[in-house]
C-alpha cells in the first residue's frame, strides 16, 4: 500500500540541483493512519518520508498515561533515531460507559492477537445491553512534533459520535467500521477519505500541525 497518492516523483529543487525541502518524517507502522497523515500533509514545502523508507523498524514503547504523553515519546524518539524533524501521532476511541476504555490501550484492545473485526467485535459485545444514550464514543487524536533534542509541540483534534449496532463499511481502519460521527448515519468507514479527513479527530488535530510546519517553513535549514 502507498500511503502517498499525492507526493512528487522528486523534492523541489533549487538551482543549483540541491533539494531545497527540509525532510519531515512520518512516523507510524499504521498504515491507514499514514495514508491520512500524507494526505493532510500534501502540498507543504517538506519533503515527507516515512519510517519505512528510512529504514526504521523499532517501535516505541507507548508507556504514557495519555495521548499527548504517548504521541509527545514517540516523535522524541523517532527524532532521535532519525536526525529528522519528526511528526507522530496517538490516538484512539474513549467510550464513556466503558469509563474511557479503549483509551490509550485502542491499538491493543483485548489483547495482540486480535486485530481490527476481532476488537470492534468486542467492543460492540462489552456495550451490547447500554441503552442507545449509552452508546456515546468519542475518537482523540493528538500530533507530536518534535526536533532532535527539541521540545516538541502537540496538536489535540476529538470527533464526537455513538457507535453503531454492528460494523459497516470497509473504508478506513480500526475502529472506523463502528463509530458513528455525529450529525451522520453512515459510520465512519462509509465516508470517503476527504469525507473523514473533514469531520475526523486526525482532521482536526493535523490542521492545527499544518498551520505550525507552513509558519515555521520548511525550506532548507
Ligand atoms: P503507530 O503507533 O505506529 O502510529 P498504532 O496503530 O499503534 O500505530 P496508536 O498507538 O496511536 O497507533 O493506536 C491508535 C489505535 O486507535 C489504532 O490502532 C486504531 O485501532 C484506533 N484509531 C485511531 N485513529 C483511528 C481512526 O481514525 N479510525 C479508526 N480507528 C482509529
Amino acid at each position: 500500500m502507498n500511503i502517498f497518492e499525492h507526493r512528487p516523483e522528486t523534492a523541489p529543487t533549487t538551482d543549483d540541483g540541491s533539494t531545497r525541502a527540509e525532510t519531515l518524517l512520518l512516523a507510524t507502522h499504521n498504515l491507514g493512519k499514514g495514508r491520512e497523515l500524507a494526505q493532510a500533509l500534501a502540498g507543504l514545502p517538506y519533503r515527507v518520508v516515512t519510517l519505512a523508507e528510512q529504514g526504521i523498524r523499532a517501535t516505541i514503547e507507548e508507556v504514557g498515561a495519555t495521548f499527548e504523553e504517548n504521541a509527545i515519546l514517540k516523535a522524541s524518539a523517532y527524532a532521535a533515531m532519525s536526525g529528522l524533524l519528526t511528526l507522530a501521532d496517538d490516538s484512539g476511541l474513549e467510550v464513556a460507559a466503558l469509563g474511557g476504555e479503549p483509551g490509550v490501550h485502542s491499538a491493543r484492545y483485548g489483547g495482540p492477537s486480535l486485530d481490527d473485526a476481532a476488537r470492534n467485535t468486542l467492543l460492540l459485545e462489552r456495550v451490547r445491553d447500554l441503552p442507545p444514550a449509552q452508546r456515546a464514543a468519542r475518537f482523540v487524536g493528538v500530533i507530536a512534533l518534535a526536533e532532535p533534542g527539541g521540545k516538541p509541540v502537540v496538536f489535540r483534534g476529538t470527533c464526537e459520535g455513538t457507535l453503531a449496532l454492528a460494523p459497516r463499511g470497509t473504508n478506513g481502519f480500526g475502529y472506523d467500521p463502528v463509530f458513528i460521527p455525529q450529525g451522520e448515519q453512515r459510520t465512519m468507514a462509509e465516508l470517503s477519505l476527504e469525507e473523514k479527513a473533514a469531520l475526523s479527530h486526525r482532521g482536526k488535530a493535523i490542521a492545527q500541525a499544518r498551520a505550525w510546519l507552513a509558519a515555521r517553513g520548511g525550506g532548507q535549514r
